[in-house]
């Protein structure tokens, strides 16, 4: 893996440092030197840090104990201990499992000045640093990463105007409309209360029956139990604000406004078999790829899109649009892209960055603003307080959450306030003007002025009443292999819902959506089969739902993950070359052989120092990685005919429909494993979207097709 070290340092040194970075440097120590010296908090330098200080007698006098008591005046072994009784802070009472990363946010065009005024949307000039954080929502901090379900995506935007959040998730819409059923949802998805399971899963009673009481959730629930909701990659997803915020530009006119995050590399996933594995094979698998990207230099990458409603056309659609269990269908609401966001530099240290930093949907900037989009108002009380509770009062003050423009203001105190503030003044209005308010003219955050008439009660207006022509728009904007997974994803959930209540009453749900997708759950699950229609299918689809619309525009392996099966007397020259060309379209490649040692080339190949493999074929599954490539070479080709753990290793991968590549004994091992003589094992047709193809691991995704074709394209240059 040298290779990958050797890139990841040149990537990171031809890093320029955002604002925000060198802002944390204040509080980063640096240089750490290898022979630092150990002091105790008050800086006093340790001389023993592994006995508790005690009373030990002397060898010579028996009189005396061998080993007698601690001494609570140690003051340096209580210090270590208190400092570690207190190490952990509550974990996110949602989204507590995650990962985050460091960027920037550059304008691509100036098209967002006749919405905003912000200099964030509109300015080309400016670099503005960001701190993404993506994660999964039911599972605690140690759950795995390749669960199914909703992964966030937070951003936070430290603009020169003050810090903005988009606090998103990678599906578009939510399960709720109104924030006040929040606590009701989160505690029915979360492990049961009599016994608290299941951990990083949604397949219990639960949450299938809430679900099914709360029929506003039947949209969400067909995006989280499509591919969706088990992403390949964090990088490989699409991001979205999912509430309907406003823009504000310079003339005071204002629009409603959806965040999108479009992924250069397309929107992949996994496959439900793929990810169950992974959960035990390596749960940190999104943590790592991300890092792994990051690292040699493949800095993820997406577009930001916006979709703009202006106020005076709000009542024009069939559907609410401040209801955030809609999205705008992209053929009434074009999206306009504006930007695009890098990441490019992982955390010097988990907890600091990753796990003080604090989202608050409230935090916007002048010239965006909020909507009364009632998920959105509940939310933007929700997150200042749960990050009180916590990391404190002051957790602004915490330098990953510090803006890098100056703060000042006549809040005061509180537990860890770390700011000291120079002034005799800390109020307003004050004799010396500081701390003074500042008009809008002045860059004040400015609200908008709106006439509101209506009457006080606890209601919804009367289009957040309809819950199930956009689940039946998604549901028909599928390919057939996605309908396929999202049925066996449903069959999977319910199946493990014990209580009939639960998995009839979701068929009625489903029976709202679509009459063959409840037939085809009811017969999995042994639930009662429909009969007839709940409502009718009217057969409309939409642009951007399906995966298959995001497929980026040249095939790319860049970044995917290839495992080269080895063994002594493997081609070793020809290898080199495969690896040369797949190494040059940016693919990481692991040699994997059957010791992590030496392997030897075939005969007659001098190699200089050897071909060493990363991993043994025990230490490593197929699932971890997106292809295979089988060198050619006899001896070696018979080994690995005899390993069980690598004819394994490829079947899986064949029934994974991954790309897989082979050259001389290598087509022959091939066909001989995964025992279909007769299959072209290069045709391009093969995972093109239009053949649903049935393995024994169940229905293929055509999500790897680019790495498919692209590998094709290696070997035929090679
Ligand atoms: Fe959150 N949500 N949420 N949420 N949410 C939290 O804030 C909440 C909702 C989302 O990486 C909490 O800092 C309410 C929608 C992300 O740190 C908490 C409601 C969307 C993250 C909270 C929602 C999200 C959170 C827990 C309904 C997608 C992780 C810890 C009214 C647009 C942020 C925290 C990170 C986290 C409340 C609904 C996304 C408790 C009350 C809709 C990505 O404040």
């Amino acid at each position: 893996m040298s290779y990958i070290k050797q890139s990841a340092e040149k990537a990171v040194s031809a890093m320029t440092p955002t604002r925000k970075v060198v802002d944390l440097q204040r509080d980063t120590v640096q240089g750490v030197q290898d022979k630092q010296a150990l002091t105790t908090d008050h800086g006093v330098k340790v001389s023993d840090t592994d006995n508790w200080l005690k009373i030990i007698g002397s060898e010579n006098d028996s009189e005396l104990k061998k080993n007698g008591p601690s001494l609570l005046e140690d003051q340096i072994g209580r210090e270590k201990i208190h400092r570690f009784d207190h190490e952990r802070i509550p974990e996110r009472v949602v989204h507590a499992r995650g990962t985050g990363a460091h960027g920037y946010f550059r304008v691509t065009n100036n098209r967002a000045s006749k919405y905003t005024s912000a200099p964030v949307l509109t300015d080309s000039s400016r670099t503005t640093p960001v701190f993404v954080r993506f994660s999964t929502v039911q599972g605690s901090r140690g759950s795995a990463d390749t669960v199914r379900d909703v992964r966030g995506f937070a951003v936070k935007f430290y603009t020169e105007e003050g810090n903005w959040d988009i606090v998103g998730n990678d599906i578009p819409v939510f399960f709720i409309q109104d924030a006040i059923k929040f606590p009701d949802f989160v505690h029915a998805v979360k492990p049961e209360p009599h016994n608290d399971v299941p951990q990083g899963q949604s397949a219990h009673n639960n949450f299938w029956d809430f679900v099914g009481l709360q029929p506003e959730s039947a949209h969400m629930v067909m995006w989280v139990m499509s591919d969706r909701g088990v992403p390949r990659s964090f990088r490989m997803m699409q991001g979205f604000g999912v509430n309907t915020f406003t823009l504000l530009n310079a003339a005071g006119e204002r629009h409603f406004v959806k965040f999108h995050f479009i992924p250069e590399l397309g929107v992949h996933s996994l496959l439900w078999d793929e990810a169950l594995k992974i959960n035990g094979q390596d749960p940190d698998f999104h943590r790592k790829d991300l890092s792994e990207a990051i690292e040699s230099g493949a800095f993820p990458k997406w577009k930001f899109a916006i979709q703009t409603i202006p106020q005076s056309r709000e009542h024009e659609f069939d559907f609410d649009i401040l209801d955030a269990t809609k999205f705008w269908p992209q053929e009434s609401v074009p999206l306009e892209e504006i930007g695009e966001l890098v990441l490019n530099r992982v955390v010097d240290e988990f907890f600091p960055e990753t796990e003080q930093v604090a989202f608050c949907t409230s935090h916007v900037v002048p010239g965006i603003g909020f909507s009364d989009d009632p998920l959105l108002q509940g939310r933007n009380f929700s997150y200042f307080d749960t990050q009180i509770s916590r990391l404190g009062l002051n957790w602004e003050e915490l330098p990953i959450n510090r803006p890098i423009c100056p703060v000042f203001s006549h809040n005061r105190d509180g537990k860890s306030r770390h700011r000291i503030v120079k002034s005799e003044i800390n109020y307003w209005p004050n004799r010396k003007n500081i701390g003074h308010p500042v008009s809008g003219e002045q860059g004040g955050y400015v609200e908008y002025a709106e006439s509101l008439k209506g009457i006080k009660q606890r209601a919804r207006g009367s289009k957040f009443q309809e819950h199930f022509n956009q689940a039946q728009l998604f549901f028909n904007s599928l390919a057939p292999y996605e309908k396929a997974h999202l049925v066996s994803a449903i069959g999977f959930e319910l199946s493990h819902c014990d209580d009939p209540v639960v998995y009839e009453s979701y068929i009625d749900v489903l029976n709202n959506i679509d009459f063959d997708l409840a037939k085809a759950v009811a017969v999995k699950v042994n639930g009662k089969v429909p009969t007839k229609p709940g409502r009718p299918n009217d057969g409309k689809r939409s642009k951007g739902l399906s995966q298959l619309d995001f497929l980026p525009k040249e095939p790319t392996i860049a970044s995917r993950r290839i495992a080269i099966l080895i063994s002594d007397g493997f081609n070793a020259v020809e290898m080199q070359a495969v690896r040369t060309a797949l190494t040059s379209v940016k693919a990481v490649c692991y040699l994997i052989g059957p010791r992590r040692n030496h392997i030897r080339p075939m005969a007659g190949q001098d190699f200089g120092p050897g071909v060493f493999a990363d991993h043994h074929f025990d230490s490593q599954r197929s699932t971890l990685f997106d292809a295979i490539y089988i060198p050619s070479g006899e001896e070696h080709v018979k080994t690995l005919a005899k390993n069980g753990r690598v004819v394994h290793w490829v079947r899986e991968a064949f029934g994974h429909c991954k790309a897989i590549a082979a050259v001389g004994e290598g087509v022959d091992f091939l066909r001989d494993v995964v025992r279909l003589p007769e299959v072209d094992l290069f045709a391009p047709s093969r995972g093109q979207g239009s053949d649903e193809v049935v393995t024994s691991y169940g229905v293929v995704t055509t999500g790897n097709y680019s790495i498919s074709s692209a590998v094709t394209d290696v070997l035929n240059i090679v």
